[in-house]
């Protein structure tokens, strides 16, 4: 069985991060260690959350899993709250990365064109350092510019991502993903470049009328556990992007949905069998 190392935070009601990735991950047959880097109430963008920060758990957890000898076929982070938790990924990272294992990084800070709550442009950048370390990235085009300093534009063409994903690959990522790509009128997807092999990819379905929070760390969630069923990048994306419209379209069509998450416990009987499970 593979095992992955999952580090984000625990968003006690708010259908994101840990509380997704922990569910997903292991409902696709991987064993999901975690790292909890801080406790909130709900995810920030509830008016008022609490938060119980957990960085000086990160360095005692790590120190003893490496004492007890554990290895793990790929490192996940996803929301990180602060500079400090950046460094010590990176040195999670060099701790625990090996010849045949995956760093995948979510820098989960920024949407819609917009920064999360907490953070502020320095620490979108120092993001970037943490990309640079990483073998596959997903960020959505709002992160991808506060990352490069490329200009964040509404309205797009293929040149303009393609430009971003070769810059964000330039920094030090093989694989550079982005998600939310969206070149015509009810159609969204993702589009990877793979820098080693000069290759790009661009997967599109659908797009459903509502957007909701937590569908990046769902994508996330799901890419790094179709690889380690695996999947190669293209069709992990490929599944990833059709399970999170799935647990989007379930949730808007359910006339008592929720509206600060998805319904991706629904839709898990759907996402195995599109991994043949
Ligand atoms: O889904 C990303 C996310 C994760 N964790 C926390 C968040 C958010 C997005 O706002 O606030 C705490």
């Amino acid at each position: 069985m593979k095992r992955i190392a999952t580090i984000q935070d625990i968003s006690c009601v708010g259908k994101c991060s840990l509380t997704v990735a922990l569910p997903i991950i292991s409902a696709m047959g991987v064993e999901t260690a975690i790292i909890p880097t801080a406790v909130l109430s709900t995810h920030t963008m509830f008016s008022e959350f609490t938060c119980k920060d957990l960085t000086d758990q990160i360095e005692p957890i790590t120190k003893h899993w490496k004492k007890e000898n554990f290895g793990f076929d790929a490192l996940y982070t996803g929301y990180l709250g602060s500079f400090e938790q950046i460094d010590l990924m990176k040195e999670m990272f060099e701790e625990f990365k090996t010849d045949s294992n995956l760093i995948f990084v979510d820098p989960a800070m920024a949407d819609n064109g917009k920064l999360y709550p907490a953070f502020d442009e320095a620490f979108a950048k120092y993001m970037g350092t943490l990309c640079a370390k990483a073998d596959i990235i997903v960020p959505n085009i709002t992160e991808a510019a506060f990352m490069t300093g490329i200009e964040y534009k509404e309205n797009y063409d293929e040149e303009y991502v393609k430009t971003m994903l070769k810059t964000l690959a330039a920094a030090g990522t093989k694989i550079c993903i982005l998600t939310g790509i969206s070149f015509e009128e009810g159609v969204t997807g993702v589009m990877g470049y793979d820098s080693e092999k000069d290759e790009f990819y661009y997967y599109s379905h659908k797009k459903h009328p509502r957007s909701y929070h937590g569908t990046g760390d769902i994508f996330s969630s799901t890419c790094i556990g179709a690889m380690m069923n695996g999947m190669d990048w293209k069709e992990a994306i490929a599944v990833a992007a059709d399970y999170t419209a799935e647990c989007i379209r379930v949730t808007y069509e359910d006339p008592n949905g929720i509206t600060y998450g998805v319904n991706f416990e629904k839709v898990v009987p759907y996402l195995l069998k599109r991994i043949g499970k």
